[in-house]
């Protein structure tokens, strides 16, 4: 049986159930810019810019590479706690995607975790160009108090958040629902706007209404 060739190369096996007729514009060439551990190193803040975040190993990279259909354009692993810096992808001509450290990695020194924490509310609270922030948890185990930190930063920064549930391919149905109903519950006794899916770069839940999501935002 002949698939149709209308996919690039990169396209991964287990991205079959991704249809790219539903990869929007901005997410078609995207290319990583630089990494930055300090504030200065930022690239100007000219262009729009979605962060995404979350703990180590909660899923990012797998997420961030699932929905721009790349193999390795964020660096997944199963060695938690190795990106330290935040990395800059472009989104077409007019945006960017800013990838923040993972946090709440245990075999990192307490001093080099305040660090990744410094960075990560500096660029929050201080990042003009910031339009949503992409807060992923575990669907497992959401709300950890490193996440709440990440709501409360996001509330009184008055940053929109949509918060991705990873992994719910790990769960049923009915329990997916569950818990998504629950997060939203807890989220909306929070001062902010936040808004709740379950997702899976695995089974592809929620990956193109992420897609779509992202190219109103971007849009000018
Ligand atoms: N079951 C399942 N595993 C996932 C999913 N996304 C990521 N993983 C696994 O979780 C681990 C960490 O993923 P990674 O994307 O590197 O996480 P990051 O540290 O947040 O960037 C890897 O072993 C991935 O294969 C998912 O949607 N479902
Ligand atoms: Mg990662």
């Amino acid at each position: 049986m002949s698939e149709p060739s209308n996919t690039p190369p990169e396209t991964g096996s287990n991205s079959s159930t991704s249809s790219n007729a539903q990869l929007p514009d901005v997410l078609r060439n995207p290319e990583f810019l630089l990494g930055a551990a300090e504030p200065h190193q930022f690239p100007d803040d000219e262009l729009i810019e979605i962060a995404f975040a979350g703990r180590s190993n909660v899923g990012k990279s797998s997420a961030i590479n699932a929905i721009c259909n790349r193999r390795k354009l964020a660096r997944t692993s199963k060695v938690p706690g190795r990106t330290q810096q935040i990395n800059f992808f472009s989104m077409g001509d007019n945006a960017r995607l800013a990838d923040l450290p993972g946090y709440g990695f245990a075999q990192v020194p307490l001093a080099v975790k305040k660090k990744w924490q410094d960075t990560i509310h500096k660029y929050l609270a201080e990042r003009q160009n910031l339009r949503v922030l992409v807060l992923l948890m575990d669907i497992r185990h959401p709300l950890t108090d490193l996440d709440w930190q990440m709501v409360h930063w996001a509330g009184e920064s008055n940053l929109p958040t949509q918060v991705l549930l990873t992994k719910a391919d790990k769960f049923k149905r009915g329990k997916v629902a569950a818990t998504t109903l629950s997060v939203e519950k807890q989220l909306a006794n929070v001062a902010g706007q936040f808004e709740v899916e379950p997702f899976s770069s695995q089974s592809y839940l929620g990956v193109n209404e992420m897609r779509q999501q992202l190219a109103e935002w971007v849009a000018t």
